[in-house]
Parts: C-alpha cells; structure tokens; sequence
C-alpha cells in the first residue's frame, strides 16, 4: 500500500530525532519571541530556548493545561497576530467556555498534508467516496478530514452530522465507500439501516470509517466492523494541539502512528509527572513543532495512552500510540476502586444480548459515590421471556465484579430508550450534586 510521504513516514529514529530536534529548538525561539504567555512561563523557571541542547531537555520545560486556554480565552494563548490567522476553532469544555485555536495559512498547509498522510494510512486513496457525517461547524473534525480527503484525491460528501435517514439515502445512491464520524455516530447509524430493512454489509459498499473524537473499546469497534463490514480505524487528537492529524491507525490496526515531524510526544506519570517507560500506561503530553497560531509546550492532555518506538509491519518506523484508555478525569474512584467508563464498556459489550448504548450514572449514596448502569438490551430479549433478562443481568453482574470488583446497581433498558448522539456520546452523567431520581 503507498505510503504518502514515504521519506518521513519511513525516516530512521536517529534521523526523525534530529529533525526533531531542530524543530524544537525553532519553535522554542519563536515562541519566547512572539507569546509574552510562553515568555513569562520559561522566564519564571529560568529557561531560556538556547538551554536546550538534546529533546530530553523539554523536561525541563513547563507543561501547559485547558486551564491556560481558559485563563487567557479568547486569544491569549496565539503566537502569531490575527492579520496572520486565518481561521478560528473550537472545542467546548464542560465549564461552558470555549478552548479557541486558530490557523495561519501554513498551519492549514501543514494540516492538510498530515490529514492526507493519516487517511492514506487506512487504504483510502482517490477512487474512495467519502461521507463526512462529523459536525460542520468550530470542531476540527469534520474540516481537517475533509482538507485531508480532498488532498488524496477521494470524493467528499460534505453531509455533516445527524439526519440518519438522509445520511442513508446518499451513502446508496453516491455509492459512499468511506465513512467518518464518532463510533457512536456509525453503530447508531448502522443501526438505523437495519431497522429501515437496508443491511449495512451488503447493501452499502462502505469499506473503510474513519472514526475519533472519543474512545471507544477494541469490542465497539468490533461491533462496528461487523454491522458494516468495514475496517475501523481509530483516529486520536484534540483541539488544543491541532485536531485530527496527530495520530492514525495504518490498516494494519497496531497502534496509532504519531505524526513525530510535527510533534512530540511524551507519556508521563499524572501523579509524579516523570516520563513512563515505552510500554506503559500514562498521560499524553504533546508539544507542537513548527505551528504559528497556537504553538503548545508540553500540552497535558489528560487522556491515557502509552507509546512504543518499535517500527510497525507497514513499513513506518514512526513511534505508535496504544488506544486511548480513557482520560485521567474520567476515572471514578468507586469504594476504593478506580474505574473508567471503557472497562465497563469492555464488559458490557462481551455479553450477549446486551445493545452497545449505555450510560454511567454517578451519584453519591451517603457520603460515598455509586454508580448504576444503565443498558439498553437487545429487541429480542426484551420481547423474550423475563428469565433471560434476569440470565443476563446475573452474568453481567459476575463479569463487571471480576473485571472491577464491584458490584454496581444496574438496570436494564428498552431498545432504543437511550439518547443518541451524532456526535460523540455522553456516557458518563454525574449526578453528584443533585438528587439522584429513582425508578
Ligand atoms: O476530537 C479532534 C478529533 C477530531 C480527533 C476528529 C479525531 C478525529 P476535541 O473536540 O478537542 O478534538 O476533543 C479532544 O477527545 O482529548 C480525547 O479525550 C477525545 N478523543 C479524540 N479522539 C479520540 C480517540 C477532537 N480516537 C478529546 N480516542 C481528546 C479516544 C479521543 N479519545
């Protein structure tokens, strides 16, 4: 399969170190001249860009965080001036403030060409029909596939997301070979097929789906590539540090491939903030090379992941990304026991019977915090015979207590009674501060 830029995508380590290197110590330069914010930070920890030498010396560096973007919201935290921005996005945050990033003219460039090399990575190429079912509008997604897609060479289908029913229509009639959305959106929207009689492995010609924006557990994507017979690939990257782009899965699914010309990735330990071993579990910290508008330094994502340096059998040598496990603020911490919502989803998705829509509900039992689960259960059973439901409810009961040693409240759903998303889902809703209604 063609590798889009095989001299990077393929470099050696030692040669991808270098460039590195040289773009770190640029884009250090840069930002100590034109942002008074990365000024001030390196001033108050007494670094200034020559300090550093080797990439190792970027621990030196202090890391930024959302609180950054939202301490200098709108535009504080842009390097370059607005004559020079060309275009504004934005991600908005649970506090209600938009995080906002812009672009220069070569941002866009750059951009382009890294979204045309993670698409090229699944096997689409020009003769693919694409359908962008992610939301127009300030999210990075739906823009930064379609720049990418255009740039390949496949058709673009600008459709947006939601309205499933017209989503299906086009998908038949422009014979749509590729899909891009949240996972949510594409197992919601493959279940729409089905109830319209139309079944999404034969009667659809989707091959690939480009999927991200959220996480979502190796049985999910399972679920996906069955409804649809398609290869689904996972996609990572966040707002802050320039949307989709940073990392891709090649069609081989081994890890997300970083786009290490433009970034650096670091995976630390959130508690003690030192680097975990390749391997290892931690937080995502990225620093930008060669951005104007937003540069970030050493950017704590919160989500968790880890990296290996080994080169993968595609052929590219640049380090991979695991699947991310969740985000460090998404753990719950349940009797003593810390929980994410994708080990449940682990859990859920392995039982038969069960519809791959569920929620979390946080909320406090006294003076500690409960969860209760609630998943929806498939049509048949629900129709079925009670015996079974209560079959399935002690399974999954023995199940999420070997995986978390919990035993959490749970209750069974019908098809179809919990909200949809056509963008990314709302698993988790935290009901800690209010009265928990029940029933
Ligand atoms: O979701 C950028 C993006 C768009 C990536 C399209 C891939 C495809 P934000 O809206 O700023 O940006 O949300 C970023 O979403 O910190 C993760 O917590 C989560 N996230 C994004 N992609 C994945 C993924 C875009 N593939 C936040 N797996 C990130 C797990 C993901 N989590």
């Amino acid at each position: 399969m063609a590798v889009w830029n095989k001299e990077i995508e393929c470099m050696p380590r030692e040669k991808m170190e270098e460039l590195q290197l040289k773009r770190l110590k640029e884009t250090l330069e840069y930002v100590y001249e034109h942002s008074p914010l990365y000024r001030g930070k390196f001033d108050a920890v007494g670094f200034k860009p020559g300090d550093l030498t080797k990439l190792e010396d970027i621990r030196k560096l202090p890391f930024t965080s959302k609180e950054d973007f939202r301490a200098n919201y709108p535009f504080g935290m842009f390097s370059a001036p607005m004559d020079k921005v060309i275009r504004l996005h934005a991600s908005s945050g649970t506090t209600g403030k938009l995080t906002v990033v812009g672009l220069t003219r070569k941002d866009m460039e750059i951009w382009t060409e890294l979204l045309a090399r993670m698409i090229s990575m699944t096997g689409v190429d020009s003769s693919d029909v694409t359908q962008i079912a992610f939301g127009y509008g300030l999210f990075t997604g739906a823009h930064g596939l379609q720049y990418g897609m255009e740039r390949v060479g496949a058709t673009v289908i600008p459709i947006s997301g939601g309205n499933s029913e017209k989503q299906l229509m086009v998908m038949k009639d422009f014979g749509t070979t590729t899909l891009v959305s949240t996972p949510t959106y594409a197992l919601h929207l493959g279940e729409v097929a089905l109830n319209m009689g139309i079944n999404p492995r034969e009667d659809l010609k989707v091959r690939i789906g480009l999927f991200g924006g959220e996480a979502f557990s190796e049985e999910y994507r399972k679920q996906i590539e069955e409804m649809w017979g398609m290869l689904a690939t996972d996609n990572y990257g966040l707002s802050e540090a320039g949307g989709p782009g940073f990392a891709g899965e090649c069609h081989l699914i081994n890890g997300q491939h970083v786009a290490e010309d433009y970034y650096i990735t670091e995976i630390i330990n959130p508690q003690t903030l030192e680097p975990v071993k390749p391997g290892e579990k931690g937080e995502v910290v990225i620093t930008t090379l060669c951005r104007e508008a937003i540069p970030v330094i050493r950017y704590r994502s919160k989500d968790i992941s880890s990296i290996t340096y080994e080169p993968c059998e595609c052929g590219r040598t640049t380090a991979r990304i695991s699947k991310l496990a969740g985000r460090t603020d998404d753990m719950m911490v349940i009797r003593g026991v810390n929980v994410f919502p994708s080990q449940i989803e682990s859990v859920l998705m392995n039982i038969e019977g069960l519809s791959p829509h569920y929620q979390i509900i946080r909320y406090n039992k006294g003076y500690l915090e409960d969860i209760e689960i609630q998943v929806e259960v498939s049509e048949k059973i629900f129709s079925d015979n009670y015996g079974e439901i209560e079959a399935i409810e002690r399974r999954l009961s023995q199940q999420l207590y070997k995986t978390l040693s919990l035993n959490p409240k749970l209750k069974f759903v019908e098809p179809f009674s919990l909200e949809r998303s056509a963008g990314k889902a709302k698993r988790v809703i935290d009901l800690r501060n209010q009265e928990k209604q029940e029933g």
